[in-house]
Parts: structure tokens; C-alpha cells; sequence
């Protein structure tokens, strides 16, 4: 296939179009993603989560020019599942990754939310996919640490890195309501706010209560700090912990034969979404263009019928072989 054969030379029109297509759900881009499947895995995935304004693409800047000093082409994947709040945060990240437009080991893309029906992670694994055959060494995910959606999201990496910053009473709240399970490594950032002793304090304290078995062959999640962004000298030496950090990280993934597990971890969440896209949302989408879901609201706001009922009934007209 020709348009694979443009992506695995790296061509960033080919790979920027597929990409706008398939968060589109554009039925036909996917048959690519199913020429392009076998050539995928090469890439280390890095996602990178935490609270708006933490300080995510800044962070996200600098590793891809540490990356980048160690001759790895990277690609970054901004991720923004709020879109309509937030479109001007990608908007910035955009301006920001501008230095890295002009060299050819960089590709950024951001990907947000389009329709009512979700499937963002269906399109992070298909872009993370493209990325890959792109030849693309590390390949970088950040997303807003928010809901089960993101930690999904988050589930596509080898390595998970939640950002954290002092002086925000509801932080550890928000780790433990699931981001927690998922980091490998935490990041202090903007250290050098007031707070920062006190987080890693409430960090290990968390960490101190997990059982042994939450950390994969015995893997304690590693806090670093990150110093102030605007001072250059202290910010680099910061990035260049995390980034061995990083690389630790993945030959212990190496090491204790972990990444079969991640890969199976991104492999069952895949099959999911696949699904979900095949089967469910054809269902919805007709369901809504028939005007079926229109008159099922009104029977239930009505209280005529019960969402379970009216499920099971669609459910036996459209997928038979289920014996309901
Ligand atoms: N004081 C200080 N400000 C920082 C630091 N790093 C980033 N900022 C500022 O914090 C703001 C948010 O930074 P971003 O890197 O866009 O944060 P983000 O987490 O990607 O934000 P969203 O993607 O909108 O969730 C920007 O105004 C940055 O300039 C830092 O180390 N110290
Ligand atoms: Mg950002």
C-alpha cells in the first residue's frame, strides 16, 4: 500500500492526514491502521499525566530536547479530552513546540475529542501506531490526569509519569482517585514552589502504604523534582535525572520481562475500543439516525419502559447470536 510505504519514510503529511482522519472515525483510514498493525512496536511510549497547568508540555518541550541531544526522533501526541474548555492550551502548546518544526526527528500532533460517542483512546493507540511505523524512537503522550478516560489513555505507554505540583491541597486526592496505580515515576514540578517538601513527603507516605505487590517486580516509583522551567541551568540538570530516570525505568521493564505485560495491557484495551467502534457505535449512530433514541428518552423520562428493558431489546434486534 502506497500510503503505508509514505508513513514508514517518515512522510509527516501522510502520517498529519491519516491522523485527522481517524479522529474523525473515518471508516476507510482505518483499513491502513490494518496494513500498518504488523509493523508496530518498535517505539518506546512515554504518557505523561497531571492536573491543567501543570506544567505538562513545558516539561514535555524540554524532554524532547533532551531526547533529541541523544540522537532519538520523537514523536509527541498532546492529548486534550476537554477540548472545548481547553482548546487554547493546545493552541499554546503548538506555539511553544514550534522550535522543534524545523528539525525533522520531531513530529507533533494533538488529538482531541470529537463526537459524543469518546473513542479518543481508539484514536491515541491508532496514532501512537503511526508514529511507530514513523520510525519514531520515543513516542510521548500527554493528557489531563482527570478521569478514567485518561488513565486509559495512559495505558498505551511502557512508561507512566504523573506530574505533580506543590501547593495544590487536592493533588494526592486526585492521584489516589486512580492516577496512583499508573505512575512509574513521579515529577515534583516547579520545585521550587513553596510546598515541594511537603508533596514529596505526602508521596512516599502513599507510597509507604501501597501493598509490596502494587509495584511490578519491585519497581517504587522514583520522585523527582523538577526545578523552575525559566531557570535554564537548574531545569536541564532536573531533566537530565528524568530522563536517565526514564531509561532506568524501561531496562527494568526489560530486565523482569514487564513489557510483555504492558503490551498486553495496551493489547486488551485496544481489542476494546476496536469493539466498541465495530459494534456499538454503528448500533448508537443508527439508533440516533432512525430516531429511535429520541423516542427510547421519552419512553424512560415517561418512565413507559427502563433503560435495561429498552437496552436488551436493541439488543436482540441488532445482535442476534447473543440468546437474549
Ligand atoms: N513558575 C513556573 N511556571 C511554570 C513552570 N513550568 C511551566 N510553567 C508555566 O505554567 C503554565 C502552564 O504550563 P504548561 O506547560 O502549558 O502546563 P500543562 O500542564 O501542559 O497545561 P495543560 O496542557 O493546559 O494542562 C505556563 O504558563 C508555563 O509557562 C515552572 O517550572 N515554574
Ligand atoms: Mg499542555
Amino acid at each position: 500500500m502506497e500510503r503505508v510505504k509514505r508513513i514508514q519514510a517518515g512522510d509527516v503529511r501522510t502520517a498529519s492526514r491519516l491522523i485527522r482522519n481517524l479522529e474523525d472515525g473515518m471508516v476507510e483510514a482505518r483499513s491502513t491502521i490494518k496494513h500498518i498493525f504488523p509493523l508496530t512496536g518498535k517505539a518506546n511510549v512515554l504518557g505523561i499525566t497531571g492536573s491543567p497547568g501543570a506544567g505538562k508540555s513545558t516539561l514535555v518541550d524540554g524532554l524532547v530536547e533532551s531526547f533529541r541531544k541523544k540522537d532519538k526522533t520523537v514523536g509527541v501526541l498532546a492529548v486534550d479530552p476537554t477540548s472545548p474548555f481547553t482548546g487554547g492550551a493546545i493552541l499554546g502548546d503548538r506555539i511553544r513546540m514550534q522550535r522543534h518544526a524545523e528539525d525533522p526527528g520531531v513530529f507533533v500532533r494533538s488529538l482531541a475529542t470529537r463526537g459524543a460517542l469518546g473513542g479518543l483512546s481508539r484514536a491515541v493507540g491508532d496514532a501512537i501506531h503511526i508514529m511507530d511505523v514513523m520510525g519514531k524512537d520515543m513516542i510521548i503522550v500527554e493528557t489531563v490526569g482527570t478521569g478514567q478516560q485518561e488513565v486509559d489513555i495512559i495505558n498505551h505507554s511502557h512508561t507512566v509519569i504523573v506530574v505533580l505540583i506543590p501547593g495544590m491541597g487536592d493533588e494526592i486526592q486526585a492521584i489516589k482517585a486512580g492516577i496512583m496505580e499508573i505512575a512509574d515515576i513521579f515529577v515534583i514540578n516547579k520545585a521550587d514552589r513553596e510546598g515541594s517538601s511537603k508533596l514529596r513527603r505526602e508521596i512516599m507516605a502513599m507510597l509507604d502504604m501501597a501493598p509490596p505487590t502494587a509495584f511490578a517486580a519491585g519497581w517504587r516509583p522514583p520522585i523527582i523534582r523538577v526545578e523552575n522551567a525559566f531557570e535554564p541551568e537548574g531545569f536541564a540538570k532536573s531533566l537530565e535525572e528524568l530522563t536517565s530516570t526514564i531509561e532506568k525505568h524501561y531496562e527494568h521493564l526489560v530486565k523482569h520481562d514487564l513489557i510483555g505485560s504492558r503490551v498486553r495491557r495496551k493489547t486488551v484495551m485496544e481489542l476494546n475500543e476496536a469493539i466498541r467502534t465495530c459494534i456499538l457505535e454503528p448500533v448508537l449512530n443508527r439508533l440516533i439516525a432512525n430516531g429511535e433514541t429520541e423516542a427510547m428518552i421519552e419512553k424512560l423520562i415517561n418512565k413507559e419502559s427502563d433503560p435495561y428493558t429498552l437496552a436488551e431489546d436493541v439488543a436482540r434486534r441488532y445482535l442476534k447470536d447473543l440468546n437474549l
